[in-house]
């Protein structure tokens, strides 16, 4: 596509579309304008790819998430379809300011973290792969919450993306279906029936998700929640206006939000809902797409490989096996043969208090037919493996029923996998010792290389050409170049001035400033005790406490840089956050250590600000306590943008380490065996804290006041964790921490070195492309195979 066609395309947007002229539109008008251009460059590209599914009959990947962390998309819109340039140009042409006009979209929050991010990943790989493929989840209003700081603590105020338009989404009225929860199940002719007592509308909202170069897209299809009858137009009559528009609020309410706090009965109740309105939905279209093609559903499993991202969509398993056997007639055992043959499971956690469990109380009230089918499925696996229950103590186990559903089980790292088959899914695996296969996570380097950081990836382009864009294990042919002292000129340039575009970012918008020299290391996640966000900040104190002990010490300088946000009712983790604030607000404020030393935590952490931190890294925290990090997928995009790792031997970390070589990565603490060994030692966080006065002394800083403005009391909570019982060993795990980060320090004054792990970093990534993910899934679950791609778009 020319320059001048992209811009006609602009233009007529603008006009038609907006209806506004140039001289009046303002950023947003432009940006929805672009959005629209490159919008009508992916649907063709976009059908083809539905033609060529059926045209070959090819097998269809459904991922069915509760989370699609997708961000912005217009710029990796523009880069996929290789207009990006055209588009500066236009705009240039224009006198315009690109980046501003970039920088105007939303930031679509359909996600926590890791688990939705990974899908939002996902789907683009699929379609870079032109596997035909499908995403399912739900059309949040406000998706997750935004973060705010008030005093240092956290604040939640509502996201409200979808008040502008959703330009890339295409709304499908036409696409509906009508989800009942409650009521009773009767028998009719030894059918059981279900008629639940209320019902309310999934309608379809598809966003197409473009792979690499335009060559495939594939569907992101989003439920919304409405209602049955939109007013009660009797009561309205009767001049009840509140109570006439009820039926409709109630109905939205299941798309409203993601992730209610279910610390409440209503919330619980809510979720619940939510799981089963997008799973339900889901289900009747693509069975609806099915039978439009093939007339007998027991060919299903050859033709659709179902995807469950955690537990949240396993209700699939019972629902499935209701469509089946209570509507369609089929036997039993048939139903559970096919739903079995389709459905597949992901593990993101071992955490107990994070695997779902519903009481049959509440299950039973929703979704009653539902649980006479788990005790079904219960008794039929039992009378076959017997010894576990899907059922336990007045609860339904997500994760067990998930399990026994599926064809395959996955964990998200080897070593994920590995501590499934003797921790939560011990006795399932023995009786099923091949379900578990292991998968473990990546990221696209479209994204987060390509388009995050392009001064990194066109000094790889002019390196080694840019086939590692579609192939990123091709970023190994650089390993040439890192002894090149004038490519580790450019890598340290271009690392350089991310790290000055950061710094004037955090100097406009925190009113911090900070040295683009120091070293740049970044802990980004969500906040949680398993993180140890608290052990990263009380190594920050210790420094700290150091430098002002030893003012013309020869420190090396560092900006410590946080993000994240705490789930709304998790009362500890939104103590670090005050903390780490606190702490930053005494440490920017002294004097003495204000040239070696920062703490920075912008608010709101989210895929935009991922993008923006990522590139300017230097070091990259990823410090949990082993064995409870599932996988980690930050690390992966650190790496890959040269960013040197200090770590524990946890999820993906352990892989990461492999590839990347031990020399160029910082390792320090416990293993996972080393850990569940240490929480049986009586004392263990006293018996360290008493062998490190070091860390003692940074405890007692959160006892006296220090951080506090002299009250005492403030992080007592925090001090007594650490020192008490400590579960997730951060006393134990501090010595070596400290260790390890002063080796960081002494590694990074040699800069020659320093660039060059961090250049081998970069170049042996590419294993962690999710493209790779999705071969390794397509091949060993899904048995799917790519479509054969179409046109490519972006050379046209
Ligand atoms: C998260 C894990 C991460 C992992 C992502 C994606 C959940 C439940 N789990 O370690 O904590 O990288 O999933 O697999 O969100």
């Amino acid at each position: 596509m020319s320059t001048s066609a992209l811009k006609d395309s602009v233009l007529s947007h603008l006009k038609y579309s907006l209806g506004k002229d140039p001289e009046h539109a303002t950023t947003y008008d432009w940006r929805v304008a672009l959005s629209l251009a490159a919008r009508d460059r992916i649907v063709d590209p976009w059908f083809e790819s539905t033609r060529a599914t059926y045209r070959a009959d090819a097998k269809r990947v459904y991922y069915l998430s509760m989370e699609f962390l997708i961000g912005r998309l217009l710029e990796d819109a523009l880069v996929n379809t290789g207009v990006y340039d055209d588009a500066k140009a236009v705009f240039d042409d224009l006198g315009l300011n690109f980046g501003e006009i970039l920088h105007d979209e939303p930031d679509a929050a359909l996600g926590n973290g890791g688990l939705g991010r990974l899908a939002a990943c996902f789907l683009e790989s699929l379609s870079t792969l032109g596997i035909p493929a499908m995403g399912y989840g739900i059309r949040y209003e406000h998706g997750l919450f935004r973060q705010r700081f008030e005093g240092g603590r956290q604040v939640e105020e509502a996201e409200d993306w979808l008040t502008q338009e959703h330009v890339w989404e295409f709304e499908r009225p036409e696409a509906a279906f009508e989800i009942g929860f409650g009521g009773q199940v009767y028998e009719n002719g030894g059918r059981a029936v279900w008629r639940p007592q209320e019902a309310v509308i999934a309608q379809a909202f598809d966003t197409p998700v473009v792979g690499w170069k335009g060559e495939w897209a594939n569907t992101l299809r989003l439920w919304g929640a409405l209602p049955k009858t939109v007013l009660d137009l009797q009561r309205f009559n009767a001049g009840d206006y509140a109570a006439a528009a009820e039926p409709e609020a109630l109905a939205r309410t299941i798309s409203r939000v993601l992730y209610p706090d279910d610390t409440t009965e209503e919330g619980k109740h809510l979720r619940l809902k939510q799981e089963y309105f997008f799973t339900a939905a889901s289900l009747r279209d693509l069975i609806r797409r099915f039978e439009a093609e093939h007339d007998d559903l027991r060919d299903l499993p050859k033709r659709v490989a179902i995807q469950l991202n955690d537990t949240h969509p396993a209700i699939a398993g019972p629902e499935l096996v209701r469509i089946l056997h209570d509507e369609r007639g089929m036997e039993f055992e048939t139903a559970m043969e096919i739903a079995r043959g389709c459905l597949n499971y992901t593990n993101h956690t071992l955490l107990p208090e994070a695997l779902e469990r519903w009481s049959d109380g509440l299950m039973g009230y929703l979704l009653p037919r539902h649980l006479q089918l788990i005790e079904r499925i219960d008794t039929a696996h039992q009378t076959q493996h017997p010894g576990i229950a899907i059922r336990e103590h007045g609860e339904v186990k997500m994760g067990e029923l998930s399990f026994i559903m599926a064809n395959r089980v996955n964990g998200v790292s080897a070593l994920h996998s590995d501590l499934m088959k003797v921790t939560v899914f011990k006795d399932l695996h023995d009786m099923h010792p091949d379900r578990i296969v292991n998968q473990t996570n990546g990221v696209t380097p479209r994204r987060w290389l390509r388009t995050c950081n392009p001064r990194l990836s066109g000094l790889i382009t002019d390196a080694i050409g840019d086939g590692w864009i579609k192939d990123a294990e091709r970023l190994s042919e650089l390993e040439p170049h890192v002894n090149d002292a004038g490519f580790l000129d450019r890598f340290v340039q271009a690392k350089r001035e991310n790290k000055v575009d950061l710094g004037q970012w955090i100097a406009e918008s925190m009113g911090i400033s900070v040295d683009p020299d120091a070293m740049f290391d970044v802990q980004i996640k969500r906040i949680h005790e398993y993180k140890r966000q608290h052990l990263n900040i009380l190594e920050t104190i210790a420094l700290w406490q150091e430098m002002r002990d030893n003012p013309n010490g020869d420190w090396t300088p560092r900006v410590k840089i946080f993000g994240g946000k705490a789930a709304p009712g998790y009362v500890f983790a939104k103590e670090i956050i005050y903390l780490i604030n606190s702490v930053a607000s005494v440490i920017n404020n002294d004097p003495v250590t204000s040239k070696w030393l920062k703490v920075v935590y912008p608010a709101n952490y989210n895929v935009t600000l991922a993008e923006r931190l990522i590139p300017a890294a230097n070091l990259s925290e990823q410090i949990s306590t082993a064995g409870k990090e599932a996988s980690g997928t930050g690390n992966m995009k650190f790496a890959l943008n040269g960013a040197l790792t200090i770590g524990t031997l946890d999820g993906a970390n352990v892989e990461i380490r492999e590839h990347v070589g031990a020399d160029n990565f910082f390792l320090f603490g416990m293993t996972a065996e080393e850990v569940m060994e240490r929480r049986t030692v009586e004392g263990h966080a006293w018996d360290a804290i008493s062998k490190d006065p070091r860390l003692a002394r940074a405890v007692d800083a959160l006892r006296n006041g220090t951080f506090a403005g002299g009250d005492h009391d403030r992080f007592r909570g925090i001090a007594d964790n650490i020192s008490g019982p400590d579960y997730f060993l951060v006393a134990s795990d501090f010595s070596d921490y400290w260790r390890a980060s002063r080796e960081v320090d002494q590694a990074f004054r040699d800069t020659g070195h320093w660039a060059r792990m961090a250049a081998l970093n970069t170049a042996r990534s590419g294993w962690f492309s999710s493209d790779r993910t999705i071969r390794s899934y397509a091949s060993e679950i899904w048995d799917a195979l790519p479509s054969k791609p179409l046109r490519n778009i972006a050379a046209e």
